[in-house]
C-alpha cells in the first residue's frame, strides 16, 4: 500500500508525508504518528529521470520481510534508503504497523520457524492485490540493501512471462539449485502466477505448513512448478547478489582460510577482491540501519566528477545462460605441514611460517584461475560433481536426468 511517485524527490518526501497522514486518519488510531523520518535520503530528480524508462518498463514490487521489533529501526531504515526506488514497497509483518506502514499477514506467527508461512502468505497477498501492477515480484529481508536500478538493469534482459526466479544460488538439497533467501530473490510474473495459483495450494508441489527453511522450501517449490533458478552473475562471472556485506565477499579470509558454511553452499564460483562484485551489483545482505545510510550517500549522492558510464543498453548474458554449468566445488584443501619437533627456538618461527604461506598461496592462485575465467569452469569442474544430482536445465524447462 505504500508507494511512491517516480519524479522528484519533494513528491517523493510529500506523497509520503500525505500517505501517512492518510493512513492515520483511517485508522482508527489517528493520532499515531509517522515514524520520524529525519533521515530520509535525497534522490536527486536527474537519477529519477535517467533511469524512468527502466522505471517505467521494468516494473518491480518488493516486499520486505520484517516483525514487530524491526519496524521502527531495520525497516525504517530500508523504507529511507533503497525502498522508494522500488515501484511499489510493502513492509511484511505479523501485526498491522500504521505507522510503518506494514501489512499484518493474517494466521502468521513470527520467530524463524514462520517464515516459510509469512512468504506463502506475502506471495499470496501481493498476487491477489498487485498482479497488473508490477512485472516482477522481489523478496528482500529488512536487513538486505538493494540497487534497485541495477536490479531493473540485470532483469531488463528477461520476459516476465517465462517462469524465471533469480538471486545467489546455492547448490545443496534442491536438484536445480536454490535462492538463497538472504540477499533477495525475484519471481517473474509467470512464476509468481504458478506459486500463487498452483503452488500454494498443492501439497506435492508446495509444503503447506509454516515450517521449514524459507529458501529451501521456497527452491523446492520452484522446482515442482518448472521455475529455473537462474545465473545472476554478469559476463566476467562476478557475483549480483551476496549473501553477506561486500567486506566479507571483497576480502580474502571470510570464506577462504576457514570452513565456512558459504564456501559449501555457493553455486557458482566465488569471487573475491576488486573483481568480487559485478558493476552492477544488486543486493548485500546483514546490513545493519547505519550502513544502509551510508551506502545510500556513497551510491546518490557523492559522485567522482566526470565519470562515465558506459554500460550497454542491455546488460551481457551471464555465463551459464541455458543453465547447464555443473556446481561448483571448492578445490582440496592443502594438507597441514607436519609439525616441526626439532628445530631450534630462534629459526622456528620463520621456518615454520613457509609451508603455511606457499600453500595458502597455491591456493590462492588456484582460486583466481578459476574466478577470472568463468567460462572455463566447466573443463576445470573438478571429478568430485556429485553424479546423483546431475540436473540439467533449459530456459524455461527442468527436467531431471
Ligand atoms: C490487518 O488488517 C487487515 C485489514 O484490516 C486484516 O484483514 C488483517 O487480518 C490484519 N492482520 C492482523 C495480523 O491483524
Ligand atoms: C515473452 O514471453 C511470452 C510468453 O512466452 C511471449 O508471448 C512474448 O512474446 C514474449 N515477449 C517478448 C518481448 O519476447
Ligand atoms: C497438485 O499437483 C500435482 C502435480 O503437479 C497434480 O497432479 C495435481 O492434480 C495437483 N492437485 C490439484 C488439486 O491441483
Ligand atoms: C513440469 O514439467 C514436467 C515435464 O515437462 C511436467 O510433466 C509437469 O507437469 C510440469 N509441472 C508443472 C507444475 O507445470
Ligand atoms: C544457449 O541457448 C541458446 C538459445 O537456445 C543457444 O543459442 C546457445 O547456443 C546456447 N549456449 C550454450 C552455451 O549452450
Ligand atoms: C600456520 O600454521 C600453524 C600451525 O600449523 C597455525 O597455528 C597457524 O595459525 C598458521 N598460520 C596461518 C597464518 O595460517
Ligand atoms: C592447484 O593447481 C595445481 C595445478 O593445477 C595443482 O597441482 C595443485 O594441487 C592445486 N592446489 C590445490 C590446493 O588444489
Ligand atoms: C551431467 O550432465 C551433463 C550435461 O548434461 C552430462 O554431460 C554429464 O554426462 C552428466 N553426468 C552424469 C554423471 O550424469
Ligand atoms: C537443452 O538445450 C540444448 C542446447 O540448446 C539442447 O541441445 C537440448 O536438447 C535441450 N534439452 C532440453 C531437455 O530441452
Ligand atoms: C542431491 C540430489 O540428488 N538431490 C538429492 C541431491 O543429492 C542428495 C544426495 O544424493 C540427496 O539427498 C538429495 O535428495
Amino acid at each position: 500500500m505504500f508507494r511512491f511517485p517516480r519524479q522528484s524527490s519533494m513528491s517523493l518526501l510529500i506523497g509520503f508525508v500525505f500517505g501517512c497522514s492518510i493512513i492515520a486518519i483511517l485508522s482508527k488510531q489517528g493520532s499515531q504518528r509517522c515514524y520520524e523520518t529525519t533521515k530520509f535520503n535525497q534522490i536527486s530528480n536527474q537519477q529519477y529521470k535517467k533511469e524512468k524508462d527502466l522505471y517505467d518498463k521494468v516494473r518491480v514490487l518488493c516486499w520486505v520481510m520484517t516483525n514487530p521489533e524491526n519496524h521502527g529501526s531495520k525497516a525504517l531504515a530500508v523504507k529511507e534508503t533503497w525502498g522508494p526506488r522500488c515501484n511499489i514497497l510493502l513492509f511484511m509483518s505479523s501485526v498491522n504497523d500504521t505507522k510503518l506502514p506494514t501489512i499484518g499477514l493474517p494466521g502468521v506467527g513470527e520467530g524463524r520457524e514462520e517464515l516459510w508461512g509469512k512468504t506463502r502468505e506475502a506471495f499470496r497477498y501481493v498476487w491477489e492485490h498487485y498482479q497488473d501492477e508490477a512485472d516482477w515480484f522481489f523478496k528482500a529481508d529488512d536487513d538486505t540493501y538493494v540497487i534497485v536500478e541495477n536490479l531493473r538493469y540485470f532483469l531488463s534482459a528477461y520476459n516476465a512471462s517465462k517462469p524465471l526466479y533469480f538471486g545467489n544460488k546455492f547448490k545443496l538439497i534442491v536438484d536445480n539449485g536454490y535462492i538463497s533467501g538472504g540477499a533477495g530473490y525475484v519471481l517473474s510474473k509467470e512464476a509468481t502466477r504458478r506459486f500463487v495459483t498452483q503452488g500454494y495450494n498443492n501439497k506435492s508441489i508446495c509444503r503447506q505448513d509454516h515450517g521449514g527453511a524459507e529458501d529451501v522450501e521456497m527452491g523446492i517449490c520452484m522446482q515442482n512448478l518448472n521455475i529455473s533458478a537462474m545465473d545472476t552473475r554478469d559476463s566476467l562471472g562476478r557475483h549480483r547478489f551476496f549473501t553477506f556485506g561486500a567486506d566479507f565477499h571483497y576480502f580474502p579470509g571470510g570464506m577462504y582460510s576457514e570452513d565456512h558454511w558459504h564456501w559449501d553452499y555457493i553455486y557458482y564460483p566465488p569471487t573475491e577482491g576488486r573483481n568480487c562484485c559485478s558493476d552492477t551489483t544488486v543486493s548485500f545482505h546483514y546490513i545493519d540501519p547505519n550502513t544502509m545510510y551510508i551506502l545510500d550517500l556513497f551510491l546518490y549522492q557523492i559522485r567522482p566528477y566526470g565519470l562515465l558510464n558506459n554500460r550497454p543498453a542491455i546488460p551481457e548474458p551471464p555465463p551459464d545462460v541455458n543453465l547447464t554449468a555443473p556446481r561448483w566445488f571448492a578445490p582440496p584443501k592443502p594438507t597441514p605441514p607436519p609439525p616441526p619437533t626439532t628445530i631450534p627456538t630462534s629459526t622456528k618461527s620463520t621456518t615454520t611460517l613457509k609451508p603455511n604461506t606457499s600453500s595458502q598461496t597455491s591456493l590462492k592462485l588456484n582460486i583466481t584461475s578459476q574466478t577470472s575465467a568463468p567460462v572455463t569452469t566447466k573443463k576445470v569442474e573438478d571429478q568430485r560433481t556429485v553424479a546423483s544430482n546431475n540436473t540439467t536445465v533449459n530456459g524455461t524447462t527442468a527436467k531431471k536426468n
